[in-house]
């Protein structure tokens, strides 16, 4: 059987027996510090390991501080969380913190809850009734209203084993964390130990962590290695999403690390300082938050003060629903898209709202309607959505670049990729691009060469600079490119020319004949043709093509040239040698060719240069040797 790994949280209002049912529970004090003790009160978070009969359930009870003061520690701790048991004791009834700790769950997007009303000893079952009925009454206004409702008296374990059971059923009925995901661990324990060095501690959010990797810190960026792993102070060699760890950093100091900070693997977690949000409130306001009014950020187990950004209002006291927004902050935070995070009012200190992240990466945008639109549009985007957007903008992005400008993580940025890949996106390593973009680039490419061939039939076909310059991409994009373009047999490529994969240069039709007559006149002047120019003119080929042709002629072996004007006969050429050959020894000199061709020195000369060229002879001395 496939184990599962969990964890639970404890809230409540202080004194509601959150530590003494974790100890029921667990058999575990998780009031472990000299102050607790003596002020009998939680102050840090406490973590212990549950044992349920079910043995494929792994689960952590997280204990949190219910005093108003330790807020912050109670964010870090539900924070990831998968189920919580709010504790409201039955001689108190609903509390300030029971409403503000179940704000804060319901911001965090924790729904899964159970109810537990404790100290039931200290009252008497009418009281019990009544607290009961309080209790059923909040709630209705929650997002637990379905959640069970099971009374327990912690000292003497009544209505333990109830609470033990819906534990189970809830949990089994539950999606385990994302074990397969990039590996990230929020610290919020830093400290030393003899002889050992630093250790810091944290849930598991993301991914698995294995002894001996090699880790860093964000934001900062040290690296550091994992020496040792504990989960429940039992040494492990992995822990997982979901469990609560402690590890053993080797290459990096206590005074380095800081609660807040993350523990990763790799830089797949964008660092960030300006993040567009959604944002719900808890309540009316008691007082306005103003545009640019300083908030505290709590998102994971870091806290920051930052500057509300709204685009579309200058202050917001009564609850307007969830709106979208931005919040920049003063020091870096370690987050990706669909985080959740909470804003706290610095003072009076309240919790005012919280939402999650719609974009790691935010910019300076104009107040208005079109930040607002777009903003909407960030938030209701898929992961497939958000993939299209970024590189109907960017493009081309290697999966780095998806990575953090999606702000998803490797699987799933992987996964999506996968389904995309089929129709919308397309793979030219090391880039991802869209289809339809890279067909624009096909088609711009395509119809450029239509037009070139159109004004230059007679070239070979387009530069390629040329060719990169209209299709407007990477080189190394265009280079693989160019090759599914071949196989597609759509393009050809000819050395440094690129043309259509049907184009074969020719002569334009409507200069054909004259151009015809020209060859065949200079193929009667043999060995002695006058200037190249005189034939064409003669035939009336316009002068702008004269270039061209030459060129094609050349290319097509119709024509010699041998100097700037002259060309002659390319068979009256191969002729020519023929019959040296058949009239001189192995070498012969300037004069026997002479006697032989019965041409001028102005046309020998090149002639033999030409042949020399072709290595179809050597110049030894003032005599020239057949090859
Ligand atoms: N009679 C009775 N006393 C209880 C019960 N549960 C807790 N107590 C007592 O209530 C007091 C507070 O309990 P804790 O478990 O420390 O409360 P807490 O919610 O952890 O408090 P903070 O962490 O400070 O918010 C202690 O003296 C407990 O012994 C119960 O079911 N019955
Ligand atoms: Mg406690």
């Amino acid at each position: 059987m496939d184990q599962k790994y969990f964890t639970i949280g404890m809230a409540g209002h202080i004194d509601h027996g959150k530590t003494s049912l974790t100890k029921v529970l667990t058999r575990i004090d998780t009031d472990r510090l000299k102050e607790e003790k003596e002020r009998s009160i939680s102050i840090e978070l406490g973590f212990a390991p549950l044992k349920l009969p079910n043995s494929t359930l792994n689960v952590s009870i997280v204990d949190v501080p219910g005093h108003e003061k330790f807020i912050r520690q109670m964010i870090a701790g539900v924070a990831g969380i998968d189920l919580v048991l709010v504790t409201i004791a039955a001689d108190e009834g609903v509390m300030p913190q029971t409403k503000e700790h179940m704000d804060i769950l319901h911001l965090l997007e924790v729904h899964q809850a159970i109810i537990v009303i404790t100290k039931i000893d200290r009252v008497d079952e009418e009281m019990l009734e009544l607290v009961k009925d309080d209790v059923i009454q909040h709630i209705q206004q929650t997002s637990f209203a379905s959640a069970p409702i099971v009374q327990v008296d912690s000292l003497s374990e009544k209505g333990l084993e109830e609470l033990k059971g819906h534990i189970e059923d809830l949990l089994l009925n539950l999606q385990p964390r994302h074990e397969n995901g990039a590996f990230r661990l929020p610290i919020d324990q830093v400290f030393t130990i003899k002889g050992q060095g630093t250790v810091i501690r944290g849930t598991v959010y993301d991914g698995s962590v294995e002894e001996e990797e090699t880790l860093k810190v964000l934001p900062s960026g040290h690296e550091c290695r994992a020496r040792q792993i504990q989960v429940h102070n039992t040494e492990v060699n992995k822990a997982r999403a979901g469990q609560r760890a402690a590890v053993n950093l080797g290459g990096v100091e206590t005074h380095e690390l800081k609660r807040g900070d993350v523990l990763v693997r790799d830089d797949t977690y964008p660092v960030t300082k300006t993040i567009d949000v959604t944002l719900q409130f808890t309540d009316d306001l008691s007082s306005p938050l103003k545009q640019r009014g300083q908030v505290k950020l709590h998102i994971g187990t870091s806290e920051v003060i930052g500057r509300i950004v709204f685009f579309d209002r200058n202050e917001v006291i009564h609850n307007p629903g969830e709106i979208v927004c931005q919040i920049r902050l003063d020091d870096p935070i370690v987050t990706r898209r669909g985080d959740r995070f909470i804003i706290r009012r610095p003072s009076p200190i309240e919790t005012i709202g919280g939402g999650w992240i719609l974009d790691p990466y935010g910019d300076k945008y104009r107040f208005g309607a079109e930040t607002i639109s777009m903003l909407k549009k960030k938030r209701e985007s898929t992961p497939e959505e958000r993939i299209e957007d970024v590189l109907e903008e960017a493009h081309w992005l290697t999966i780095e670049e998806l990575k953090q400008q999606t702000g998803l993580q490797h699987e799933e940025l992987e996964r999506c990729l996968q389904v995309m890949l089929e129709e919308k996106v397309v793979y030219f390593a090391p880039y991802y691009s869209l289809k339809r973009i890279m067909q624009k680039v096909e088609s711009n490419v395509i119809t450029y060469l239509h037009q070139f061939h159109e004004q230059f039939p007679m070239r070979n076909g387009a530069n390629k600079p040329d060719v990169m310059n209209v299709a407007n991409v990477p080189s190394k994009l265009f280079d693989r490119l160019l090759e599914q373009w071949g196989k597609k047999r759509l393009i050809q490529k000819d050395g440094r020319f690129i043309a259509l994969h049907s184009f074969t240069s020719h002569i334009p039709q409507r200069w054909e004949k004259r151009i015809q007559n020209a060859l065949e006149s200079l193929e009667k002047d043999g060995l002695k043709p006058n200037p190249f120019g005189d034939y064409l003119n003669h035939e009336g080929v316009p002068n702008d093509i004269r270039g061209e042709l030459e060129g094609f002629l050349v290319e097509q072996s119709l024509v010699i040239q041998l100097d700037e004007k002259h060309f002659i006969d390319f068979k009256v050429f191969t002729n020519a040698i023929k019959t040296l050959k058949n009239n001189t020894n192995q070498s012969f000199s300037l004069k026997e060719a002479k006697d032989v061709w019965g041409v001028s020195r102005k046309y020998l000369i090149p002639l033999l240069e030409v042949m020399d060229e072709r290595a179809l002879t050597k110049r030894v001395g003032d005599k020239r040797e057949w090859l």
